[in-house]
């Protein structure tokens, strides 16, 4: 497997399915290092701590992070779907963050506001150029402009994990609006 093939794997291993790997997550989502190599190994017998460290190290958008302490831990930091709490600290966001989506799921977002679906939140970009590429995954591209800094004195919570991605619950339907950025 080449590292991107590891990347995905470990993307669900880490954030959906760790029992594939016979691994146990805790509350944080963190599991250990040593499991994961050894159920790697079984895929890729040469597998070892340094390809793993180069895989973390390299990844595009720092999907995975080893403890600051504990260097025998790992977890993704964004994007699951099982039941684990990252703990970030809620923090404020700028007026406006940007959430890049596609066209077809317009009348429904404008119906129902954003809503985070199987995610834990709903993800957002403080540049139009973040927002394009996620958008761009599901569509013909549409980036939405989000009212965070209003959102955020009325008392919704955001949170940013280590890579620059904000989070937030849910974004109702009054803190939208269409694009003046003519994406
Ligand atoms: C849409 C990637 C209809 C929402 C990226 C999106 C990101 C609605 C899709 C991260 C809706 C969910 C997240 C509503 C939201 N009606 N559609 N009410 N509310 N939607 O993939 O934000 O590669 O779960 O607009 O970089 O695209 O995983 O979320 O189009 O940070 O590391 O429902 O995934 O990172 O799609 O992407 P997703 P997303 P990773």
């Amino acid at each position: 497997m080449n590292n991107q093939q590891i990347s995905k794997y470990l993307s669900l291993l880490l954030r959906h399915r760790p029992e594939l790997g016979g691994l146990h997550l805790d509350e944080q989502g963190w599991t250990s290092v040593r499991d994961l190599i050894t159920h790697l190994q079984t895929k890729e017998p040469s597998f070892d701590r340094s390809r793993l460290e180069q895989i973390v190290a390299t990844n595009n958008k720092k999907r995975f992070a080893f403890h600051p302490e504990k260097l025998d831990l790992i977890r993704a930091q964004q994007g699951h779907s099982i039941d684990i709490e990252l703990e970030y600290s809620p923090v404020h966001p700028p007026a406006i963050l940007y959430h890049g989506t596609a066209q077809r799921f317009l009348a429904s977002i404008f119906d129902q506001g954003l809503l985070r679906g199987s995610r834990h939140h709903v993800h957002l970009s403080g540049d139009l150029n973040t927002a394009s590429a996620v958008g761009k995954r599901h569509g013909k591209l549409v980036v939405l402009e989000v009212a965070a800094g209003q959102m955020s004195k009325d008392g919704y919570r955001f949170f940013r994990t280590p890579n620059g991605v904000w989070l937030t619950e849910q974004v109702p339907v009054e803190y939208l609006k269409k694009p003046s950025h003519g994406l």
